[in-house]
C-alpha cells in the first residue's frame, strides 16, 4: 500500500493542476457524478430488500434492524413485519424468484390503510387481472397507501413511499390470486 502512495500523490497533483480554477471539465465531471448517483440510487432512503418465492411468502436474506423475521424458508427467512417511524421514507424492493410463467406466479406489494379489510381487499384484487390485480373500484383503490407493479420470475419492482403519520399497524399484502390466503402478507408497524 505505502509504496503506491507517492504515485497516487503525484496523480492528485496532476489532477489539481489540470482542473484548477473551476474549468468546464470540472463541471462536467460533477454532472457525471450526479448522474451516476441517481442511477445507483445512493440516497438515504431505507430499503427493504424482499424476495417473493413460489411458496407465496415475502422473505428476506436475514435479520436486519427495523424488520422482524420468522421461520427459515429455504435460503431465506420469513419477513413478518417492518417497523417505521411516522412519516419515515421507505423503499420496498421486491424480487420474484420463480421459474413459473408470469400468469402462474408473480408478486406485488400492496400497503393498505389501517382500517382496511385485507382479506376482502385481496379477494376483490384477485379478480382484477386486467389491471395487474390492483382493483379499479374507487372504494377499494382508496384503501391503498402504496403499491408496486407485478414482478414475474426474475423481475424486480420497487416503490418508495412515506409511512403514515398515524402510529399503528398497517397490513401489506401480495394481491396475486390466492397469495394473501397463503400467507403472503405482513405488517408495517408505525411507532414513535
Ligand atoms: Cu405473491
Amino acid at each position: 500500500m505505502t509504496r503506491f502512495t507517492p504515485y497516487l500523490f503525484s496523480l492528485m497533483l496532476l489532477f489539481v493542476a489540470a482542473c484548477g480554477g473551476g474549468s468546464d471539465q470540472q463541471t462536467e465531471e460533477q454532472a457525471t457524478d450526479t448522474q451516476a448517483q441517481a442511477t445507483e440510487q445512493t440516497d438515504d432512503v431505507r430499503t427493504i430488500e424482499a424476495i417473493g418465492i413460489d411458496r407465496m411468502k415475502f422473505v428476506v436474506k436475514g435479520d436486519k434492524e427495523g424488520i422482524t423475521t420468522g421461520k427459515k424458508m429455504g435460503d431465506y427467512v420469513l419477513l413478518k413485519s417492518i417497523t417505521a417511524a411516522p412519516g419515515e421514507k421507505l423503499r420496498f424492493r421486491l424480487l420474484t424468484e420463480s421459474d413459473l410463467p408470469a400468469s402462474a406466479m408473480a408478486h406485488n406489494f400492496v400497503l393498505l390503510v389501517m382500517d382496511a379489510d385485507a382479506a376482502a381487499f385481496a379477494d376483490a384484487a384477485g379478480k382484477a387481472r386486467d389491471n395487474d390485480f390492483i382493483p379499479t373500484d374507487t372504494k377499494l383503490k382508496d384503501q391503498i397507501i402504496a403499491h408496486t407493479d407485478l414482478a414475474a420470475g426474475g423481475e424486480t419492482v420497487e416503490i418508495t413511499f412515506t409511512a403514515p403519520e398515524e402510529t399503528g399497524e398497517y397490513e401489506y399484502i401480495c394481491s396475486f390470486p390466492g397469495h394473501y390466503a397463503s400467507g403472503m402478507k405482513g405488517i408495517l408497524k408505525v411507532e414513535e
